[in-house]
């Protein structure tokens, strides 16, 4: 049952135990175990990626049967219907479009003096992607990844994903890999994917960055091997808090909250109204559609666990309680959402007004759907085209601008003890140019 307090109770207390339910003990064993996995692909490569998809993932290949073959993308084909590839071009050029839009521009100023200061863009030479397996295999996870890494202009854009039991990898997800553009697929997962994606082996090859969700010795595995990648973000369950007034329909709410609610036993759905009455009524609603869920067991208990509605007495209110929370999904089922939006600070990705669920977001929209999780909102954003690039500065300074800045310098290096820095400069500006005192 889907739990209701009002403002009086101790909320802050509840949606802060909801925000960290992510931390529990068993993370430091788990933590061994991964760092035990690194090493051993470090060392052994290919070896030791083929002894753990055996343990693990109970398959056993050849190193040259990690690559998923261009028969094998034809064969996906044949496997999904017609409609599922239309939709999946359809998101796939949406996202698109919507990535496209800002992607950040190398610039340039020309100062006085021929000072010229800037920042050039340039993308990672290759991008990892990783796509779960099992509960959480998305065909729409595949496209939020890799369209952006295609629109930065990555060169080089690997995809792993674990080698699935029996029926293998999901067709559509090779589909969506393929209309995204992802050419080169292996068939790995887990952390023993992580690790040939940041140290490379004999068949998998290095990358500059590593993105994409996953359980959590994937999450464990991009924590560590962080810095010697680069890495998107540390994806925790997904969660939706929605913001309703009486003028929200409490049957939406309900599907809403268990649309996040499906994703994960330890996903999170949360519901801040104004209105007693929808509280009630949205309570009754998410009990109806429970009974016959087709997820009924992973869905029920992440609303028994992590379900919440808190009657609240103003938007305001509301909106407090939202920013400290720093949901991944903000949902404003209110009559005037517009004029909510300029209260809330901190939430990955807001969707205004009664008809934009957050499945179009999730979908086809064209915004990205890897948000921050567990209050990462409060300093971090979606992924996009700017987690496959990187800028360097760019300085020319003229003679004549070096010398008015010389004494500055000087006084700075001085002051740091770091005399050639000092004479770096010197010899450049002073009068005779000649060499000879230094
Ligand atoms: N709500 C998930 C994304 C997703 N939903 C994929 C359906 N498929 C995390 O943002
Ligand atoms: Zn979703």
């Amino acid at each position: 049952m889907l739990r209701i307090i009002n403002q009086q109770a101790d909320v802050r207390a509840e949606l802060q135990r909801i925000c960290d339910r992510t931390h529990d003990e068993q993370v430091l064993h788990k933590e061994a175990t991964v760092r035990e996995v690194l090493q051993a692909v470090q060392r052994q490569g290919d070896k030791a990626v083929l002894h753990y998809t055996a343990e693990f993932d109970h398959q056993t290949f050849k190193a040259d049967e990690l690559r998923v073959t261009a028969a094998e993308i034809d064969a996906a084909y044949q496997q999904v219907s017609k409609q599922l590839i239309d939709s999946i071009q359809l998101a796939s050029k949406q996202i698109e479009a919507f990535h496209r839009q800002r992607v950040p521009k190398s610039w340039v100023h020309f100062g006085d003096d021929e000072v010229v200061l800037g920042k050039r863009y340039t993308p990672v030479d290759r991008a990892g992607l990783y796509v779960p397996g099992g509960r959480a295999c998305y065909p729409s996870t595949v496209l939020m990844n890799a369209v952006p890494a295609k629109v930065a202009g990555v060169p080089r854009i690997v995809m792993v994903t674990p080698p699935g039991t029996g029926k293998g990898i999901s067709p559509a997800v090779l589909v969506a890999a393929n209309e995204a553009g992802v050419r080169e697929i292996y068939r790995i997962g887990g952390a023993q994917a992580i690790a040939a994606l940041a140290y490379g082996t004999e068949t998998i090859p290095k990358v500059d960055v590593i993105t994409g969700p996953g359980n959590i010795y994937v999450t464990i595995a991009k924590k560590l091997v962080y810095g010697n990648v680069g890495i998107d973000s540390l994806a925790g369950p997904s969660e939706v808090l929605i913001i309703a007034d009486g003028t929200a329909n409490p049957i939406h709410v309900a599907t809403d909250l268990l649309a996040q609610a499906e994703h994960d036993p330890m996903a999170a759905a949360i519901l801040l109204t104004t209105d007693a009455g929808l509280a009630k009524n949205v309570q009754v609603a998410l009990e109806r559609q429970l009974m016959d869920h087709p997820r009924q067991v992973d869905t029920s208990k992440a609303i028994a666990h992590y379900g919440l509605i808190v009657v609240v007495e103003s938007l305001e209110i509301a909106a407090q309680f939202s920013n400290e929370f720093a949901p991944e999904h903000l949902e404003l089922e209110v009559e005037d959402p517009w004029g909510l939006l300029p209260l809330i600070r901190h939430a990955g990705a807001i969707f205004l007004g009664h008809s934009t669920p957050e499945a179009v977001g999730d979908y086809l929209a064209g915004p990205n759907h890897t948000l921050p999780t567990s209050g990462a909102a409060r300093y971090a954003s979606a992924l996009g085209v700017e987690t496959f690039l990187k800028h360097s500065s760019i300085i020319q300074y003229s003679q004549t601008a070096l010398e008015k800045v010389a004494t500055a310098i000087d006084t700075l290096a001085t002051a740091e003890g770091l005399p050639s820095h000092a004479d770096s400069v010197r010899c450049r500006v002073r009068k005779d140019n000649s060499d000879s005192e230094l």
